[in-house]
């Protein structure tokens, strides 16, 4: 998608910095503008040094579109330019510089599991749709905690992790809450879920994310998959559970009416043609 909007979002989220302002026509790095003055601004929690965050530049120079070590600093987009030592936002100007709260300088790595299923009546015919006469498809969906918005139960991409591991992991921690369950239960809860997501899924989506806490120098990026169970009989079973940095977990009509968080209703919009479904 063309958007860089949420990326240029005035207030950056969890902080009271603003955004130096980006209008459509100077998002581009092509175009010059020598007034641009974005505020730099890197997250306390990010300073601190977690395991899951960069230094900063200056002491370290990574292997920039790359595999460097387990961290995988290469792009979805393909290269990405460096000027001064740090990455350059491959959708352009975001009015902030440093890395706010991402961790990784350039591309920081996630996974979307999108899991849907048709929406039923009482007596389990599918529903359709007053208005468009498409059937209506459900996913499983989370409010997350830190902005409130509504959202796809994704997540990080952990260094070595391989992709179709962070699906299942961050379903289960954030839809099933198996960091609550006992040893036993999560052990239950795996089985289960690599079962259900046995099969390769339909990717939706692989490239940048329009996530509000990208800046000039760091940005979200995923791969977005679906898996979709038909008949209802498996995912439709499971017991939803908000857990980690999900505040309340639901099935949710996929619509285009439903806000979501980030470029997550772009990857339901292609679900929906997809499957011939209601958007
Ligand atoms: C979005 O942020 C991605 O699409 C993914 O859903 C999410 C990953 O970040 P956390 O949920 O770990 O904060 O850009
Ligand atoms: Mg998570
Ligand atoms: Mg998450």
């Amino acid at each position: 998608p063309a958007t860089h909007i949420k990326s240029r979002c005035t207030v950056y989220p969890g902080s009271d910095q603003q955004r130096f302002p980006v209008p459509d026509d100077k998002v581009s790095w092509a175009t010059p503008w020598p007034e641009y003055s974005p505020v730099n601004y890197t997250a306390p929690s990010v300073l601190r040094n977690p395991p899951w965050a960069d230094p900063d530049i200056g002491s370290f120079s990574p292997r920039f579109n790359a595999l460097d070590g387990s961290v995988d600093r290469r792009s979805h987009e393909g290269d990405y330019s460096i000027q001064d030592g740090r990455p350059l936002n491959p959708r352009g100007r975001t009015g902030l510089n440093g890395r706010g709260l991402l961790g990784r300088w350039g591309p920081n790595h996630a996974a979307d599991p999108i899991v849907t299923r048709w929406k039923r009546d009482s007596e389990g015919k599918r529903v359709s749709h007053d208005v468009t006469k498409r059937p209506v498809l459900q996913f499983v969906s989370i409010k997350r905690k830190d902005c409130g918005e509504w959202a796809i139960p994704g997540g990080m991409v952990d260094p070595g992790e391989l992709v179709s591991l962070t699906l299942q992991r961050e379903f289960s921690e954030e839809a099933l809450n198996s960091f609550q369950a006992s040893p036993q239960q999560r052990k239950e809860l795996q089985e289960r879920i690599s079962k259900l997501f046995s099969s390769a899924g339909f990717q939706v989506y692989k490239g940048y994310v329009d996530d509000p806490r990208n800046t000039d120098n760091s940005w979200m990026e995923t791969v977005a998959v679906n898996f979709h169970d038909e008949t209802g009989d498996s995912v439709s079973e499971l017991p939803l559970q908000a857990g980690d940095d999900a505040g309340q977990v639901s099935w949710c009509d996929v619509d285009s009416a439903q806000l979501l968080y980030a470029s997550h209703s772009h990857f339901l919009q292609t679900v929906a043609e997809e499957k011939h479904a209601h958007w």
